[in-house]
């Protein structure tokens, strides 16, 4: 099964035997998505101000519903979903989204790939209970009532960002083939962070290997300056940038090549320095959307996911 995508700033005309899955759009601008396309809005604005569509492909067309509160689209092998909740309680709402998610892939024996979450104000709340942490909790809540104790081997990768408003969102991409999750050995895997970080690790893998998809991909979870499980080059936006790409190369192993980038960042202002160093590490043509997004950690100063080839 193929599973395509690219970023621009408007839809191209799909080629011979590609047929769009799902648009996700970023921040206001104005995408134009025919009718009868998934296409999942994110309250996070890009960078460059232009408009931005990253767009996903399959050789075969998808079929479109609605379950336990998601947008659905799916082909025989792969599925795309996008939910969001104008939230209330943001650990009952995150644990009831993340239970809905576990259900709707669950129910037709199917696994998660790669989920990514946005939560307004992330950052709130007090020093030892930020809203992350709030998240991280009703998320763990929901896996281990799903998969039971050691739910942890099961974990997708993600990304959790920040937006300055709008609603949570939650877009995810599962398939009917498990992935591989593989962790990072310079760093603490996530689920095993220590209490400081919040009650309850964050539950997701460093990365997953997509296998059974063309071309085995490999979703490259948000990574950031972290060795061990802590932020380093505080203050240093780049020498986290430059850990960050090392985190992320220590993930892609001997074989593997970034494919596309997308980089979140809390100050606009980090702009040219954090794209100056990913043009010397990975090149300046490789595809990437440059978003503007708070990050789990205050002193974090970018966050990079990525996708993996061969
Ligand atoms: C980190 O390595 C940075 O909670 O889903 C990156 C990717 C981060 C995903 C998540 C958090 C998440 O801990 C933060």
């Amino acid at each position: 099964m193929r599973l395509d995508h690219c970023y621009g700033p408007r839809l191209d005309h799909p080629g011979p035997h590609e047929h769009v899955l799902a648009v996700v759009t970023y921040g206001n601008a104005p995408v134009r998505v025919p009718p009868r396309i998934l296409t999942a809005s994110i309250p996070l604005d890009p960078l460059d101000g232009g408009p931005v569509a990253e767009v996903w492909k399959t050789g075969a067309p998808a079929t479109l519903t609605e379950e336990e509160g998601f947008q659905l689209a799916f082909t025989d092998e792969v599925m795309f979903g996008f939910g969001r909740v104008d939230r209330a309680n943001l650990l009952k709402e995150t644990r009831s989204i993340y239970q809905r998610l576990l259900q709707a892939v669950g129910t037709r024996g199917w696994h998660l790939l790669r989920v990514w979450n946005t939560i307004p104000g992330i950052l709130q709340g007090p020093d030892n209970y930020l809203k992350y942490m709030e998240f991280c909790e009703g998320r763990a809540e929901a896996f281990e009532a799903y998969f039971g104790p050691g739910f942890e081997s099961t974990l997708c990768a993600c990304s959790a960002v920040g937006s300055s408003g709008g609603p949570q969102t939650l877009t995810f991409l599962a398939a009917k083939e498990r992935g591989e999750p593989h962790e990072n050995p310079r760093q603490v895997s996530a689920y095993c962070y220590p209490r400081r970080y919040g009650p309850r690790s964050p539950s997701f893998a460093r990365a997953v290997t997509a296998t059974g998809l063309q071309g085995a991909p490999l979703f490259l979870s948000g990574t950031a300056s972290i060795t061990g499980h802590e932020s380093v080059h505080l203050g240093d936006v780049a020498g986290q940038t430059l850990e960050t790409t090392y985190n992320l190369k220590a993930l892609l192993g001997q074989a593997g090549r970034v494919g596309s980038l997308k980089v979140y960042m809390p100050r606009t202002e980090d702009h040219e320095v954090i794209e100056g160093i990913l043009d010397q590490q990975f090149g300046y043509q490789l595809p990437k959307v440059i978003l503007r997004a708070d990050l789990c950690r205050p002193e974090l100063l970018v966050e990079i996911e990525g996708i993996g080839e061969r």
